[in-house]
């Protein structure tokens, strides 16, 4: 991409911290603020990235570095996709163009990337809870410090906050809460908080009043205080009717807003009043996704996350070229149809219903679909409760944030043997969101629970014949079906046909080596297989569809007629699908060897999934390469055999 001219940024060409910025006078900041979005704006269309949140939030974070003196004081972004502005003025301005690239600048925060990243984070609702830690290590370790935990409207319906927010009351350290209001997470903020911040902004009068108090009393010393103990005594008692903020009040906070966040000059002198607050505070802005580029003003959920685009239109620079639709498409489209024919069936998601292919659902038969916000956790044991009323329920979350659930598909799901199908997308490697966002882990928590049948399709259609016996199929346990992040392979889509379950598909017979691929990685070791066949190898190679429970037919026959036996994942190596192969071989006296093809034990990267998989030996050449190399090893794995029997 071309550079970004710098030199037109009259303030921002200076500030390689925010102790630059902290040198230029107030009345300049919201030239600044101009500046810092219209570089986000310059960069982010031509590299792509996460647009609107950072648009939106420009004016707070600008103040925030204004008035706080970071990186001594900590400010903990929540998600951390707001954070560009931030990186923008905390020494990573010339580094923007390479976010989300690999061995670029993480699209996340990260400590590791900058000391003004205070934590680490990619999923929600985390914020308040590292912040309380914070502020009780300073005062464990009697230091002086702030600690501002910033959180969306979107990230507060996650229950973590509010466990964060219950526990910060009684703790009663001093500590800041901002929440970023825009109405809006990806999809529209759907939950009862939104509706009651809803109702705050509408009662934004009373509030300017109650700052207006705070901030005539503090300019009179004692006699300020005492008006303030009196000012608050007269609050107390009408705040239960008219007081905004009365829910955070009850959880011990002090209650600020709503205030313009959008207003750079407005977030100065309250931040300024707040700062030195004892206690938990808690302070209300709004402010506007997309903010001060139209077309992301106009569609926020559009622009939330772009590739590429025109910077004139919005519009996206790379077109898709073919009809191949995405694995999510798929599974969207899928549960339309089978909810058409099926009164019971139901799918839930946590906020991400475009995202899991579910708007089509969602416009069709709004009925069907519970978007129950940023809850994985909830979102399962409601399913739960679905299903122990009969009601067929698919809760579709991906990869990653099922995480989040763990304990709930346990003992909400499967040690009640309820009914619960569970759609798991993004899973593998997903790319440019990194290591928070990687689907890596799914394999190994979920086989070792009981009652969960655990599959993963090598196409699409595999994906809709999954989803069909899941649900009709194997109807006295829990299934988890992951599919990856992208494209399927174009398949031509047929009516979803029942699967055999714990059957796995041979590919092709061959002699020399045996190969099992679940889900992603069949592709490449089809292709894997056609190479190596071109240079005399000859692989038998099966596609095994379910890691639990594993096909034991398949392996005994494999075990007996092969000496070796790779498996390849797109998860993590250590107690996945080859570690079940592993286990299944060792609990006979067969002779085999089994090799393992998956991501080693360690956090992958961010980068392109191409890139990722290359380098982690997952793509073709990866296991052509691989094969060969255990192929030369043959000679020594004999002897080792002589010498064990
Ligand atoms: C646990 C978890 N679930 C889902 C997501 C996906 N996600 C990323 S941002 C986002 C919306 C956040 O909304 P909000 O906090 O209001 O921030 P905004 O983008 O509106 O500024 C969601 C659902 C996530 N990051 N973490």
């Amino acid at each position: 991409m071309g550079e970004v001219e710098l030199n037109k940024y009259k303030f921002l060409q200076n500030i390689d911290s925010p102790t630059d910025l902290r040198k230029i006078s107030q009345n300049e900041l919201p030239t600044v603020c101009n500046e810092v979005r219209e570089f986000m704006i310059d960069t982010i269309t031509r590299t792509g990235g996460h647009f609107g949140a950072g648009l939106g939030i420009v004016e707070l974070t600008v103040a925030m570095h204004y008035v706080f003196n970071t990186p001594d004081d900590k400010l903990i972004f929540d998600v951390g996709h707001q954070g560009y502005p931030h990186k923008i003025i905390t020494g990573r301005r010339d580094k923007l163009q390479t976010i989300r690239q690999k061995d670029g600048l993480s699209g996340f925060l990260k400590p590791s990337e900058s000391e003004y990243d205070a934590f680490g984070a990619g999923h929600a609702s985390t914020s308040i809870s590292a912040a309380l830690g914070m502020a009780t290590a300073r005062d464990l370790s009697k230091k002086d410090y702030k600690v501002v935990a910033i959180i969306g409207d979107g990230a507060m319906t996650g229950g973590l906050a509010f466990e964060a927010m219950n526990n910060a009351g009684v703790q009663k350290r001093d500590l800041i809460v901002i929440l970023n209001d825009n109405n809006v997470s990806i999809d529209p903020n759907v939950s009862a908080f939104s509706n009651y911040f809803n109702e705050l902004f509408a009662s934004s009068l009373v509030n300017s009043f109650r700052d207006n108090v705070w901030e005539m009393t503090g300019k009179h010393g004692e006699l300020g205080d005492r008006l303030r103990k009196i000012a608050a005594k007269i609050e107390d008692g009408v705040k239960a009717i008219v007081t905004p903020g009365v829910l955070f009040e009850a959880l011990g906070f002090k209650y600020f807003g709503p205030i313009n966040g959008n207003n750079i000059n407005k977030l100065v002198k309250m931040l300024k009043l707040i700062k030195d607050i004892k206690g938990p505070v808690f302070l209300h802005v709004m402010t506007q996704k997309g903010k001060g580029y139209a077309p992301a003003e106009r569609d926020s959920h559009y622009l939330h996350a772009i590739g590429k685009i025109d910077k004139n239109t919005g519009n996206p620079l790379q077109l898709l070229k073919d009809k191949i639709p995405l694995y999510q498409t798929v599974f969207g489209e899928s549960m339309l149809e089978f909810c058409k024919k099926d009164e019971k069936l139901v799918a839930v998601t946590a906020a991400m219903c475009e995202g899991t292919g579910l708007d089509v659902l969602q416009k069709e038969m709004p009925e069907r679909l519970f978007d129950v916000g940023i809850a994985e956790g909830h979102a399962v044991t409601f399913s739960a409760g679905l299903a122990s009323q009969g009601v067929k329920p698919v809760v579709a979350i991906y990869s990653t944030f099922l995480q989040r659930a763990y304990d709930h598909i346990i003992h909400d799901c499967a040690l009640q043997k309820l009914h619960v199908v569970f759609a798991i997308d993004r899973a593998g490697v997903v790319g440019a969101d990194g290591p928070t966002h990687h689907g890596v882990f799914d394999l190994v928590y979920l086989r070792s629970i009981p009652n969960m049948i655990v599959m993963a399709p090598k196409n699409e259609q595999e994906l809709k014949d999954m989803l069909y016996s899941a649900l009709y199929v194997y109807t006295n346990s829990c299934s988890a079906i992951r599919y990856p992040r992208g494209k399927g392979l174009g398949v031509e889509l047929r009516e979803a046909r029942p699967m055999e379950l714990g059957k796995s598909e041979t590919i092709s017979k061959g002699t020399d080596i045996a190969v099992i691929a679940i889900g992603k990685t069949v592709v490449e070791a089809v292709r894997a297989k056609e190479q190596l066949q071109n240079e005399g190898i000859s692989v038998e190679l099966v596609n095994g569809r379910f890691i639990k429970p594993l096909d034991s037919e398949m392996l005994d026959d494999l075990a007996s007629r092969f000496d070796l036996i790779v498996t390849i994942e797109d998860g993590q190596a250590m107690g996945g699908f080859g570690t079940a192969v592993l286990e299944y071989i060792n609990t006979s006296e067969y002779q085999c060897k089994v090799e393992i093809l998956g991501i080693p034990d360690k956090f992958v990267e961010h980068g392109t999934q191409e890139e990722l998989y290359k380098i982690l030996g997952l793509d073709t050449e990866g296991i052509v390469n691989k094969i060969k190399n255990l192929l030369d090893r043959e000679p020594v794995l004999e002897e080792k055999k002589l010498k064990k029997f």
